[in-house]
């Protein structure tokens, strides 16, 4: 059995929604972050970090949400990934860009409008907003070529890098992240929130406690 260990955020998300387009039987295992549950014992081993996504797996522990990601399609015979050294490299790398660079310009806008109002009644900070922006309106246009000419992310048919970069601009809902200016991924978008696997995905993250 597969063992997911998450919260209610974007990291877990991009993993639970790979695991549900991937059509696998897993349990869900809330780690609940704001009382600290990530620090206990029992977490312990889970992700060297005490961090979540963790997954639990015959007996091993696979920790950061590309790796794990990676290991569930895999396990799958590789669909949403693929054998092929070229379009495996595509697609790692847009889970690398997503990582690396938008993914963290996004999660800076939920750090500082949603975590730190929440958790440390501090402001947010606008100089880290205005350099986030300012990021991402140079670096959103290469994703916005990407589904202008295609109708997922790396082709036709959908990859690991759908759900993983769906997780991130899913942040928009929280946050004044605005992607108006791109119709490409606005339409991408729409069409990633309706399908089965992504609805299921987002009751079991965003719903648990
Ligand atoms: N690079 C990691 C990031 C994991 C991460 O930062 N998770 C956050 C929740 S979204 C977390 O566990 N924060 C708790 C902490 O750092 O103590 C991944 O992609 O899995």
């Amino acid at each position: 059995m597969l063992t997911i260990y998450g919260f209610n955020s974007f990291n877990p998300f991009k993993v639970v929604a790979t695991a549900e387009e991937l059509g696998l039987d897993y349990d869900y295992k809330f780690v609940n972050l704001g009382k600290q549950e990530n620090t206990t014992a029992a977490y312990a081993g889970k992700h060297p970090f005490g961090k979540v996504p963790a997954l639990e797996h015959d007996g091993h522990c696979i920790a950061e949400s590309a790796a794990i990601c990676r290991y569930l399609a895999r396990i799958s015979d590789n669909k949403l990934y693929s054998s092929a050294p070229a379009k495996a490299a595509e697609i790692d790398s847009i889970l690398d860009i997503m990582n690396i660079h938008i993914g963290r310009w996004m999660a800076n806008y939920f750090w500082q409008e949603i975590v730190c109002p929440t958790y440390f009644d501090k402001a947010p900070d606008q100089d880290v907003l205005a350099e986030a922006k300012g990021w991402l309106d140079k670096q959103l246009p290469a994703i916005e070529q990407r589904l202008s000419e295609n109708q997922f992310i790396c082709g036709d048919e959908i990859t690991l890098a759908d759900p993983f970069t769906l997780a991130y601009f899913m942040i928009k809902e929280q946050t004044s992240i605005d992607i108006s200016a791109y119709p490409g991924i606005e339409r991408w978008y729409a069409e990633m929130l309706a399908r089965p696997a992504i609805q299921k995905a987002n009751k079991v993250v965003y719903n648990a406690q």
